[in-house]
């Protein structure tokens, strides 16, 4: 017996196996199958190491032989990768025992147990490389899976955390975890943007803070409020439109009342006007609205808020909340069209790269970030790299490569 040994590698076992009945016909000896690991991110090819058994056969009929004993016209062969094709083929081969060899026994059942363990291999790599196609068994190099893995522990919706390492994987200069960590810390700068902080504006600036209830916009409102008036020297109003919630009024008041700022409380768009024309000498007017969990409620607000002039639409969202309901406040708030964002409640946050989700949704500058309850110190305008740093912090020295 003179086997020679062949490697196949195909997509899955149905094409690898096609592969080796066209080359080696159909009493390829199967020696081997195994899962070879694909590249980045690719997926696992399947190998199949095989002989010929041509040893163990009669030598070949002459093709127009085969033909005129009605085999199918001499092209017995299915097409490679055809999983019809390749059970048609398996079943119109000829075995040894079938082409009739009654005097060797033990041979034919060699070759049935062959064909059993073909047919349970070809299972078994079915079933590995369908769970190869579920995403279950994704490569990545080992300084990739790192800084992935640091994204996930930020807080990062996981989706994001792939798409933003596949793609730093494909731009990065290198594939080490320094040079990995900067180019996504690249990708993360190109979509937390932040712009100037709303107390140093110049100019008059009209801003409503919208958002989930419970966020801190009145909060933020008075801090905003307190720092344009300390830092900035400006003149500021407090408007409201925040009529459902008992006391929401009272907390606001009590905080003009505090800074010496006018506070008005409008029911509709002809109140809201009204005020707005009241405070016309002021250089910051800011507007509270109600935290509303009814969508119709949140564009009602918005529409209302939206009558007064040049008015900036701040959406107001607590990082310490998760990255899949950030996912869906982006996806609700968008459509409102707000010109900036405001995380609130740094402090709180486990996870707070949990951020990158609203901000990939809306697309919109950060105006600024709060990290407390205090009024106004708990306010910040970030820069880039410490936006960033929210999502995925610098490598410390020590362990850049
Ligand atoms: N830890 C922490 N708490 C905050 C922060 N900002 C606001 N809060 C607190 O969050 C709670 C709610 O704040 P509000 O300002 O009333 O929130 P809101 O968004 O106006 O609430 P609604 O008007 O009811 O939707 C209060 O207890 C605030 O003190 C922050 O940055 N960190
Ligand atoms: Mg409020």
């Amino acid at each position: 017996m003179s086997a020679t040994v062949h490697t196949f590698r195909a997509a899955d076992s149905t094409s690898a196996l096609a592969a080796v009945k066209a080359a080696l016909g159909p009493d390829a000896i199967l020696i081997s199958t195994r899962s070879v690991q694909g590249g980045l991110f690719r997926r696992a090819e399947i190998e199949v190491t095989a002989a010929s058994g041509s040893a163990m056969e009669e030598p070949a009929a002459p093709r127009a032989q085969r033909s005129s004993s009605g085999e199918g016209q001499g092209e017995d062969r299915p097409p490679a990768g055809s999983e019809r094709g390749a059970r048609a083929y398996s079943q119109g081969a000829r075995s040894p025992l079938e082409r009739g060899r009654p005097d060797d026994d033990q041979l034919a059942s060699e070759v049935k147990l062959l064909r059993r363990s073909v047919e349970e291999t070809r299972r078994a790599l079915a079933t590995v490389t369908s769970e190869a196609r579920g995403g279950r068994d994704l490569q990545i190099p080992p300084a990739a899976a790192e800084v992935h893995a640091g994204l996930i522990g930020r807080g990062v919706e996981p989706v994001l955390a792939e798409e933003l390492v596949r793609q730093a994987m494909q731009l990065s200069a290198s594939l080490l975890p320094s040079s990995l960590t900067s180019t996504v810390r690249d990708l993360v700068g190109e979509r937390l943007v932040p712009c100037r902080a709303p107390w140093l504006h110049g100019g008059r600036h009209v801003i409503a803070l919208i958002g989930p209830t419970g966020v801190g916009k009145t909060t933020t409102l008075a801090k905003i409020a307190a720092r344009a008036l300390l830092e900035a020297k400006k003149r500021v109003a407090l408007l409201t439109i925040d009529t459902y919630r008992i006391g929401a009024c009272d907390q606001l008041a009590r905080y003009g009342e505090i800074m010496g700022v006018p506070v008005l409380v409008a029911r509709d768009r002809t109140e809201l006007l009204r005020a707005y024309e009241r405070v016309k000498d002021a250089d910051l007017v800011l507007v509270d609205t109600a935290g509303r969990s009814l969508a119709e409620d949140v564009v009602r607000q918005a529409d209302l808020v939206r009558a007064l002039p040049r008015v900036q639409l701040h959406l107001v969202v607590s990082a310490a909340t998760g990255a899949l309901e950030l996912a869906a406040i982006g996806e609700r708030y968008r459509a409102l069209q707000p010109d900036r964002l405001l995380f609130s409640k740094l402090d709180e946050a486990a996870g707070p790269g949990a951020v990158l989700s609203v901000a990939v949704r809306i697309g919109r500058p950060v105006s600024c970030v709060t990290d407390g309850q205090r009024v106004p110190e708990d306010l910040h305008a970030l820069t880039g790299s410490e936006l960033t740093d929210l999502v995925l912090p610098e490598q410390p020295a020590s362990k850049r490569g």
